[in-house]
């Protein structure tokens, strides 16, 4: 059976591409599915990637993902009040990497720096815009590949 890894996207990531492109860039949510496609590929894992605006299925979604591989999570704004995420993400037996395409740490608002679900994360990239992803995931598969050879 393939390796699952699981991309999930917090609110209004389905319109990225679309505004503030100086903080998020150009590109879309389907190029960054597109990226992380071929990650999952090369190490012949089974990709699942998602958004929700919604917070009651983007905790569903990590119920689903507790055993998977890895999970790579943006959480958008779910990461600044729902606590109810966080207690899902720490319900989580695998490893979680938290990924902000922005960098929060230079952000005007000072209250995007203070991620309540980062505390449930193995690590969080922030700032690399897409590359997030892609770094994200070659960490989980790697780490997942070396201890299922
Ligand atoms: O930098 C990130 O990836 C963020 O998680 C994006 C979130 C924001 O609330 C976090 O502070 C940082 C929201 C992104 C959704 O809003 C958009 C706005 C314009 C274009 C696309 C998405």
């Amino acid at each position: 059976m393939s390796s699952r890894i699981y991309v999930l996207n917090g609110p209004n990531l389905d319109l990225l591409g679309e505004r503030e492109p100086q903080i998020y860039g150009t590109q879309s949510l389907a190029d960054v599915e597109k990226l992380c496609l071929s990650v999952a590929q090369r190490y012949g894992a089974q990709l699942l990637f998602r958004q929700t605006n919604a917070e009651h299925e983007m905790i569903a979604w990590l119920h689903e993902a507790r055993r998977a591989a890895g999970i790579v999570i943006n959480p958008a704004g779910f990461a600044y009040h729902a606590v109810a995420v966080l207690d899902a993400l720490r319900a989580c037996e695998c490893p979680i990497i938290e990924v902000h395409i922005s960098n929060l740490y230079r952000r005007e608002e000072h209250w995007r720096q203070h991620s309540l679900s980062a505390a449930a994360a193995t690590g969080v990239i922030t700032g690399l815009g897409i590359e997030g992803y892609r770094l994200a995931l070659e960490y989980l598969l790697l780490r997942h590949t070396a201890a299922h050879p």
